[in-house]
């Protein structure tokens, strides 16, 4: 199995950082980026890292994904709770998806609370701050160790 991981971000998630510190912390999306790449050096993985608040765009790493990595870390952002397009893309992708909320999204507001894309995901992490990206890569490790 590859040991390209793919991690991608969803809308608005370029803010990070720099608004609704309360909820999301201080950390940029820059800064996930450098934690998962100095992360994935010591995992032998490597991370090509996206972020887009177009769902095409997302859908369309997704493909470029098949057949070439060895899984996807995703954090969808608001199509979360709203893209059954992303969940299609996902259910053609052949190997582990870890999907990533920074928030406890179980905490927050009703409509947070269903995802779409979990009726996916092998793992999901939600409400561990940005480390959840780190976790997720661990976890994809893991997973891809384990097909050797
Ligand atoms: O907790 C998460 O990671 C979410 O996926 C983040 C999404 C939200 O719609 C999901 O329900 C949960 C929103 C990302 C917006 O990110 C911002 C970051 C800083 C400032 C404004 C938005």
């Amino acid at each position: 199995m590859s040991r390209l991981v793919t991690v991608l971000n969803g809308p608005n998630l370029n803010l990070l950082g720099q608004r609704e510190p309360h909820i999301y912390g201080a950390e940029t999306l820059a800064d996930v980026e450098r934690a998962c790449h100095a992360l994935a050096l010591q995992m032998k993985l490597e991370v090509h890292f996206h972020q887009s608040n177009r769902e095409y765009e997302l859908i369309d790493w997704i493909h470029e994904a098949r057949g070439r990595t060895g899984g996807i870390v995703v954090n969808p952002g608001a199509f979360t709770h709203t893209s059954i397009a992303l969940l299609d893309a996902l259910n053609a992708y052949d190997g582990p998806v870890i999907e990533v909320h920074i928030s406890n999204i179980h905490k927050r507001e009703e409509f947070r609370h269903h995802s779409y894309v979990s009726r996916r995901a092998d793992g999901v992490i939600a409400g561990c701050g940005v480390q959840g990206y780190e976790l997720a890569l661990l976890r994809l490790a893991r997973l891809i160790d384990a097909q050797r």
